[in-house]
């Protein structure tokens, strides 16, 4: 069977990350069409064999696959208000950072004017884009993400979430939270670090290396959270508590900030306090849930 040919691409949008994403798609041999508010910026890629479009309606008139890494719901409302026309059997892949509520709305607008829309969330930076250290989430159209996975594979691994449009969204800030918690809590060691002599960047290497180790833990924990295991857990959360006292107590009496641990203090306190100290550590998530969510 011969292979499906490379259909043609467009990317609105040639910011930090539309730059890349537009070069990934014209290193993979995709007939490429780009447009960029600010038009220079296109320069570059028009270098290497990208399609200028002097209009936004001429871009997505280009092709079936329209790829809009632009910078918010606001940005993509405005670049293709003027081209509704031109949506019409089109497949439009909103990159541009969203709240779930938006990506709703632009899907409903994409299905009125006739296109199919999928929701994209990129856990990327500009240079990990077609890399396997980046990987894009998607939700919305299962047709169009089934039909244009190799395509969407050309700028990172994709993973999909489902028919709700704003479902990529959701995972994009559970994502940042996770990491935003990681940062906080390294940002707050390295101060502490800090004050016995040992620099950040003498820090960084070795909570590199634990947070990796500590990635490995994650199973355990979402296992135990996910079917409330939480009798037989290696670390409760009276162990926890203390470890979190003694880290409390010791950056009060280094001067640090103690901002980043007391919420988790406040968590595991009230935890013990209602009589789970012997849980499991990942019994906090009993804390954390919603309560009109059902048990799976
Ligand atoms: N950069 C990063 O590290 C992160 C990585 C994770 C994902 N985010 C999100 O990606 C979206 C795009 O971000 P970006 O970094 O590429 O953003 P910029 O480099 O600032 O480029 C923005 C492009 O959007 C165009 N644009 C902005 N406003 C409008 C508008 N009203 N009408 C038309 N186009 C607009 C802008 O055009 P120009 O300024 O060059 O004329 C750029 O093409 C974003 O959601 C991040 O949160 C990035």
């Amino acid at each position: 069977m011969s292979e499906r040919a490379k259909p043609p691409v467009t990317v609105l949008g040639l910011g930090r990350m539309g730059t890349p994403i537009a070069t990934a798609f014209l290193d993979a041999g995709y007939p490429t069409t780009v447009w960029n508010r600010t038009a220079g910026k296109a320069d570059a890629l028009v270098a290497q064999g990208a399609v200028r479009a002097a209009t936004v309606t001429e871009a997505v008139a280009a092709g079936p696959l329209v790829i809009a890494p632009l910078l918010d719901h606001d940005a993509v409302r405005q670049t293709l208000g003027p081209a509704t026309a031109a949506l019409r059997g089109r497949t439009l892949v909103n990159l541009a950072n969203s709240t779930p509520d938006h990506a709703r709305e632009l899907a409903s607008w994409a299905g009125g004017h006739g296109a199919d829309y999928l929701d994209g969330a990129m856990m990327a930076l500009p240079q990990t884009v077609a890399t396997p250290e980046g990987f894009f989430l998607y939700s919305g159209s299962q047709d169009a993400f089934t039909a244009y996975r190799r395509e969407l594979e050309v700028m990172a691994p994709a993973h999909y979430f489902g028919a709700d449009p704003g479902a990529a969204e959701v995972h994009d800030l559970a994502l940042l939270g996770t990491g935003y918690a990681a940062l906080a809590g390294f940002l707050h060691a390295a101060a502490l670090l800090d004050s016995v002599g040992t620099t950040p960047e003498v820090f960084a290497p070795l909570a590199a290396r634990w947070l990796h180790g500590m990635a490995g833990f994650l199973p355990e924990l979402a296992r135990e959270a996910g079917s409330a295991a939480y009798a037989e857990g290696v670390s409760t959360v009276d162990l926890n508590r203390a470890g979190i006292d003694g880290l409390i107590d010791l950056s009060r009496a280094n001067g640090i900030a103690t901002d980043v641990h007391e919420p988790l203090k406040t968590l595991l306190d009230k935890r013990s306090a209602d009589g789970h100290g012997q849980d499991s550590f990942s019994s906090v998530f009993e804390l954390l849930r919603s309560q009109d969510t059902p048990r799976r």
